[in-house]
């Protein structure tokens, strides 16, 4: 008997007003249902917008550390609860259990960084122009945000948005993604063990119909969206309608590109990760491998050796290296774009390109093996699109600048890497690529919870998470100004 999930609305686990509800599979093993959780529209969500926007109007007036130590105490909560989550979040999404313990790692960072910010919210003041004057700037918050996230990192990404938002004195109304939902659920359960009172933060179970009624709900004022480029860029257009403010961090086709000075070593293991890691489901895999002529057949010979053997299983298994692919839909996206590069006149998928089906581990699930496609050029599909499985396009370079032209030429911009020993290459490298976080002998993955994390071009819109930059997210800046003089004293008035 699946289990009966719910929404948590105003400190309460609840039902869809209309009894509709969805089912949620471990994408390993198709026979294993999580649970049921709740098909919520738009009078769910009117219900948790109304119960945030009620506890808003004392939540912002708690003093920011008090809302931090609460934050800490999240921290601690995750902490204690890490290995149980870490399980609960792999069966339900399918990566290994050591990438779902790092994931809630990174929950746990941003709880402890946004609770130490929470005695830092600076603002800054700046002499007046008159005399007997003060000018000062705070920040504030700015009252519900809706926060709509994906599956692939169910803790970590959530918590990029929903902790800081909450050290700011928001309240929020949170749609986790439909592959993750219980993973939401956990979060809720953390934060009212942490003491976030009833109605500061809710979660509405849901599908498309669910994330438009939180876009357009006009008591929330912010939009944080982490998800596909297209639902972005239209959720952009709906809530820039009504002046919220919208924070997006989209698609990426992310590129390495490794030079012959490079420790080749280095460089394909960081490869490896960044491509198959999280089965290449991550808005920062490496979903583009850009080689210098000179090393391009030796480099490939040993990255399809090392490629053929990565252990696919169940995340939940011991020694696993890459877990199935999110769902069948998404499956059969992977499989279309095999085909589609299959049918590009140069480009030889020279590995995998198949659904894993060999083992009795992989029978049951969405599993497809790490694939490889080489001779791709920049203007293929494959090479532009982002596909968000183990599909890895290799193109050739005669140079840096031949690679850097190669790397840029996506209408994304978001992760890249660079693999030399030539500090001079380093730094025109960092200066040339357009995206939001470059590595330097590091993989496209791995972003750090305390640096700026979004991108350029078609991956965002201009705003940052991660680090304090999610600060800037949500707050709004309140600029006060105080006359002690006892008199009228005119500003904007030429006096010169
Ligand atoms: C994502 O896939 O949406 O840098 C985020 C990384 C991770 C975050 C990925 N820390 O790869």
């Amino acid at each position: 008997m699946a289990e009966t999930f719910k929404n948590y609305i105003n400190g309460a686990w609840v039902d869809s007003r209309s009894g509709a509800s969805f089912e949620n599979r471990n994408p390993a093993d198709r026979d294993d249902v999580i649970g049921t959780f709740p098909q919520s529209d738009a009078t769910d969500v009117e219900a948790a917008a109304r119960a945030a926007a009620e506890a808003y109007k004392t939540w912002r007036l708690i003093p920011a550390p008090k809302r931090g130590d609460m934050l800490r105490a999240a921290g601690d909560i995750l902490v204690r609860r890490k290995d149980e989550l870490a399980r609960a979040m792999t069966r339900e999404m399918g990566k290994p259990v050591f990438e779902t313990k790092g994931d809630v790692q990174e929950a746990i960072d941003t709880a402890y960084y946004a609770a130490t910010e929470t005695r830092r919210l600076f603002g800054y003041n700046a002499p007046s122009e008159l005399a007997n004057k003060v000018n000062l700037s705070f920040r504030v918050p700015i009252g519900v945000c809706g926060i709509i996230t994906a599956w692939n990192f169910p803790m970590a990404v959530p918590s990029w948005k929903i902790l800081p938002a909450l050290a700011c004195g928001n309240t929020i109304v949170y749609k986790p993604s439909e592959d993750a939902p219980h993973s939401g659920n956990l979060m809720a359960e953390v934060l009212e063990e942490a003491g976030i009172p009833a109605g500061v933060f809710n979660v509405v179970h849901g599908a498309s119909e669910c994330g438009a009624a939180i876009v357009e709900h006009p008591e929330i004022r912010v939009i944080g969206f982490t998800g596909s480029t297209v639902v972005g860029n239209e959720i952009a257009s709906r809530a820039g309608a009504m002046n919220k403010k919208v924070s997006l961090e989209m698609g990426g086709k992310n590129a390495q590109i490794v030079m012959p000075d490079a420790d080749l070593n280095l460089a394909l293991e960081g490869a490896l990760w960044g491509a198959f890691g999280t089965t290449g489901q991550r808005c920062t895999a490496t979903s583009r491998l850009i080689i210098h002529e000179a090393i391009y057949d030796d480099f490939i010979n040993r990255l399809i050796t090392k490629a053929g053997k990565i252990k696919i299983g169940p995340g939940l298994e011991e020694g696993t290296e890459m877990g199935p692919v999110i769902n069948e839909k998404q499956l059969k996206r992977v499989e279309e774009y095999v085909r589609i590069g299959r049918e590009e006149d140069k480009a030889v998928c020279i590995l995998g390109g198949d659904r894993a089906t060999g083992s009795q581990d992989t029978a049951n699930g969405w599993f497809f093996l790490p694939t490889i496609f080489i001779d791709v050029t920049r203007d293929m599909r494959i090479a532009r699109e982002e596909i968000f499985g183990p599909v890895l396009s290799i193109l050739k370079a005669r140079d840096l600048s031949d690679a850097i032209d190669i790397l840029n030429d996506t209408p994304y911009g978001l992760s890249s890497s660079l693999y030399t020993a030539n500090v001079n290459d380093a730094f025109r490298a960092i200066r040339d690529i357009e995206a939001g976080i470059t590595y330097i002998n590091v993989p496209t993955i791995g972003a750090e919870a305390h640096m700026p994390f979004g991108g350029v071009k078609g991956t965002g819109n201009g705003h940052r998470e991660g680090g304090w930059t999610a600060f800037d997210i949500f707050t709004e800046w309140k600029t006060v100004y105080i006359d002690y003089s006892g008199s009228l004293q005119r500003a904007q008035i030429d006096n010169y």
